[in-house]
This record gives C-alpha cells, structure tokens and sequence, in this order.
C-alpha cells in the first residue's frame, strides 16, 4: 500500500508566489463567474441611461431573508421595502413617463431554501418584464438581470484567491448555508497530521480522555497516550506527520480558514483525527491500516479519508471498512494514479466495492477529468473532484501544492463532514446518494465515473438540508433537570431531534405552562439550555414542540 502517486513539493512562504503564478496561469484561462451569480436584481432599461427608471431591485439573502431594494431615477419613486422573509410577497412599482409598467411582484414563497429560491425569482421576474415590454412596444424597455458582485462568503485567507479547487466545487455558496461543525470528526488516515500547524491546530480532535505523556492508557482503549490520535505505522502514541502528504490531505478538508493567511479548507470547523498508518516513505501494511480504520471507528469517526491504495486485496482491510459501514461511517477513496479503468484491472480499496465508499476521481482547472494520471471506471469510481495543483499545508509549518486523487478525496470528504453537521440524521447511504445526485456533470467524466460529474458542494449541502426537513421525526428530552434558583428556572437536557443544528434553534421550541420560553445556549451534540423566569409558588409542565407541532417529553418545575 502506498499513498496515491503524490507528487508533491514542499515550499516555504517565501518560494510559493511563483508556485502560485503556475496555478493562476490555469486559473485565468476559466471564466469564473463565482463572484456575479446568487444575488441577482432586475434593472429596467428604457432607451437611453437619462431615461433609466428603475435601476435595480437587489435581493440580498441574509440568512432565511430576502432584502429587496429599488432605486428609481429622479422622476420615480425609490420604494425601500423591508427585509422580506420566505413565503411572503412584495411588490415593486414601475412607472415610465406618465404611464404606469405594471407591478412587479417578488415572490419568495420558494421553499427550497436560498439556493434555489432566487434564480427562481429572477425568472419569473424577468417573464414580468418581457409582458411589460409586450404591453409598451414604443417605450423601448430593456430588462436584465443586474447581477451584483460578492455576495458568498469569501474567506479573507490570503491564498484563497488562486485556490480555483474551491470556486470549482462551489464552496463559496456552500459556506452560505453552512461551513461545518465541530461535532464531526474526519479521520485522515495516512501519514499522520502535523497537528501543531497554525493552520490546522484549532481544527484538531484531541481525546479529552487521554493525559499527554504520562505513559498511562487513561481512558482504557488499549493504546498509551492517544491523545492527538496514534501511529499505527511506527506504534507509538505520537501520529505527527513526517512525510507530509497527510497534512496536505487534512488541509484540504479542515484547514484553519477565514483567519487572513495561509490557506481555507472545504470544512472551516470540523475535528481531525490523525491516524498514522504510512511511514515515512509513504507506504504500510494492510495490517497497519486496517488497525488505523478501527481506531477511527471506535473514536467516533463520521467520514475516514483514505488517499491510498493498491492492487491487491486483503481480508483484514474489507473487514475493517465493514466495520466502519456498520458504525454509518462514510469512507471516502482516492481512485488512484495509474491511469487505470479499475472496472477492468481491481484498485483497493475502491474495488472492495462497499456502499459506504465513495471513490474519487480527479479533475484539473479546467475542469476537465485529469487523464494524465487519474484512475477512472463508469461502474466503480463514484464522482470526480479536483485534484491538480491542489495548494494546500506542508509540515513545518508550510503550504505546498500537490497533485493526485489524494488531493481530490479530501474535498469529498469535507463536503460530507459538512453536510452531516447540518444534518447529522443523514445516513452514509443518504450520505453518499445525495453527493452523487448533485454533481456537474462534465463531458470528459462521461465513461469515467458513475456520475459522469464533478462535485458541488452547494448543491450537496442543500441537499442535506432538504433531506432534514422532509421526514419529520419528533423532538424528545433524553434527559432533563430543573432547579430553582431566585426566579429563574434552569432547564437542561438532551434534545434529540432530526432538526439539530443548526436549524434546530429555529424549530425546536420549549413550552411551558403553554407559553414558549426562549433558549438561551445551543450546545453540541443536541444539547438546549432554557432559561425563564418563573413565579412564586407557581408550578410548570413543559414539554418540546418541533416545527410540525409535535410535542414530546415532559420536565416539571416546581
Ligand atoms: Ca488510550
Ligand atoms: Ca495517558
Ligand atoms: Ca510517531
Ligand atoms: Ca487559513
């Protein structure tokens, strides 16, 4: 087993601009539209810009709003209408000379979210116009989509800019909706993390069970000082990275992001666990690895990153990845560099053929499938994702720029971390349906993989907040305490419902005595504090309501 034919250079801070050059050089031949699409407005035109008599009805999503805004010229009306939440209407005037265009109505009621809702908008929009346009052939009316700039949210790290991986997948448009979660914890196993890196330090799973260094097994797992994780290549207790491909790997999916320098990850919160299973020149044996997928399992692991592999099988490997299936563990695989069909000539662990793997495929900057390395099979290999010229961290601390479909498993792996934060309900089956259900296909991917597509990250994670809120599942206290203390009352307990964070602020209620109380502190792991005040001598039954209006568990106050 070796890693994934990684070409790879480790450079200082210093040398990387001109690395940078070579990336931008690619870059520059796409035509990004990253920063014109989303929010959108529509502009009427009349003939000349004299006469121009609505200039823009911006809409700016901020959360679940929609802000509309219309400027008129000097002869018009500037209508400014209040932030306008989904499902509702507003209605914006249009006047030309001394006739009335009609009345655009802006309608929200879209309940797909975002994403969806406001492309929807901007076409109904402009149908509206184009009547008005029928209606008034000698006004000389134009209409355009008035596309505003910005709007995603961009990380200020200073490299970000040449990372064309991200704008590929749409990260930008995911990090709208959400950027992750420290509840989720990504086992990179490979060659360890360099868990002291400044750009990958905060986003490190430590177990919390475990004293550093005291030469005790504190926490009774069988391993000594598995705190930052373990090296199953060498059997010690320290996973650092010493060949730095795994910290490449791990920077992708969690590097520290919107911090002013270095690099973004697709998962701006997320907790890596390094597992070390490949020594120092990159290879390991079977053993090893399958000791470090389940170490990853009984850490609690919700995806592993494998960026390795080989030809040959083994039974102590499949069996691990079962286990992992079993715990609903998502495995996410390089396909690998050797310019293989693996629908013909097996690859491992992709040809295990398990349903909790996903195996990746590379693409490069123009988006096209990498065929100068890239393993391929339209029955075995899942989706692409880019791979060339992936900047990324380096041991040291440094950034570098690889390339390989290690470099691609990774930002699979962040886009599941991602979306079984917003939805941790989601199954690996569900998992994995739905990032193969919303690719960009790709002409270059047809025969290549499953999905003839290239993932997007926006359009995944949308699809696992729509999946939270299809099949309700009601809201129950696992266990709660009251306490009393002035005339306040203190309710805690664990919350289990589908709809968990983030969104479960907004739909999980405590009633009390039929009143809603408000929550004071969202904690991981379903964990709601309620805090109210109460009256002298008065007793209360609370209970929790989901959005659907179903009521479960029962706290009393006394
Ligand atoms: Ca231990
Ligand atoms: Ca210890
Ligand atoms: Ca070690
Ligand atoms: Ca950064």
């Amino acid at each position: 087993m070796c890693v994934k034919g990684f070409r790879f250079t480790s450079i200082s801070s210093a040398c990387i601009f001109a690395r940078m050059k070579n990336i931008t050089a690619h870059a520059s031949s796409l035509r990004f539209d990253f920063y014109s699409t989303l929010v959108a407005a529509v502009a009427l035109f009349a003939g000349t810009s004299r006469e121009v008599l609505a200039q823009g009805a911006p809409m700016v999503i901020r959360g679940q709003e929609i802000l509309i805004s219309a400027n008129l010229d000097s002869r018009g009306e500037a209508p400014r209408i209040p932030p306008l939440a989904l499902g509702s209407t507003a209605q914006v005037m249009a006047s030309v000379g001394d006739g009335s265009l009609g009345t655009l109505a802006l309608d929200t009621s879209t309940p797909a979210g975002p994403i969806e809702a406001v492309p929807a908008n901007v076409n109904e929009i402009m149908a509206r116009c184009q009547q008005i346009i029928a209606r008034n052939p000698r006004a000389s009316i134009e209409c355009e989509p008035n596309f505003l700039s910005k709007k995603y949210a961009t990380p200020n790290d200073e490299y970000f800019p040449q990372m064309y991986n991200l704008k590929q997948i749409s990260a930008p448009r995911a990090w709208d909706i959400s950027t992750g979660s420290k509840d989720m914890v990504v086992a990179v196993v490979d060659t360890g993390i360099d868990y002291g890196h400044v750009e990958i330090a905060q986003n490190i799973f430590v177990n919390s069970g475990e004293t550093p260094g005291n030469r005790i097994d504190d926490d009774h797992n069988g391993l000594i000082d598995d705190y930052y994780g373990y090296d199953f290549a060498n059997r010690d207790s320290d996973p650092m990275d010493d060949d730095g491909h795994g910290t490449h790997v791990a920077g992708t999916i969690g590097a520290a992001s919107n911090n002013q320098v270095g690099v973004a990850g697709v998962a701006w919160n997320v907790s890596l666990l390094p597992v070390k299973v490949l020594g120092q020149n990159g290879w390991g044996t079977n053993s090893q690895i399958a000791a470090g997928i389940r170490y990853a399992v009984s850490r609690g692991a919700n995806v592993i990153n494998l960026s390795l592999g080989g030809d040959r099988p083994s039974a102590a490997f499949y069996k691990a990845l079962v286990q992992a299936m079993r715990k609903d563990v998502i495995v996410v695989v390089a396909a690998g560099n050797a310019k293989r069909n693996i629908d013909r000539t097996p690859d491992y662990p992709t040809s295990y053929g398990l349903d909790n793997i996903i195996s990746v495929a590379a693409t490069n900057a123009l988006d096209e499938f990498s065929a100068g390395y890239s393993n391929f099979g339209a029955n075995t290999v899942d989706v692409a994702a880019p791979g060339n010229d992936i900047l990324s961290l380096a041991p040291g601390p440094y950034l570098a720029i690889g390339t390989g479909t290690s470099m691609s498993a990774p930002h699979v792996s962040g886009v599941a971390a991602v979306m079984r934060a917003v939805n941790p309900t989601l199954s690996f089956a569900e998992t994995k349906t739905i990032v193969m259900n919303t690719v960009d296909q790709r002409p270059t991917l047809s025969g290549r993989v499953k999905t003839a597509g290239r993932i997007n990250f926006a359009r995944a994670l949308q699809g696992a907040v729509n999946n939270l809120r299809n099949p309700p599942a009601p809201a129950r206290i696992i266990s709660a305490s009251a306490s009393r203390s002035g005339t306040v009352a203190k309710i805690s307990g664990t919350v289990l419902s589908r709809y968990r964070l983030p969104l479960a602020g907004e739909w999980t209620n405590l009633i009390c005595n039929g009143q809603g109380v408000s929550k004071e502190k969202t904690g991981a792991g379903g964990y709601y504090e309620y805090r109210f005040n109460i009256a002298r001598g008065t007793s209360y039954s609370c209970y929790v309501e989901d959005d659907r209006g179903s009521r479960s568990g029962q706290v009393q106050v006394r």
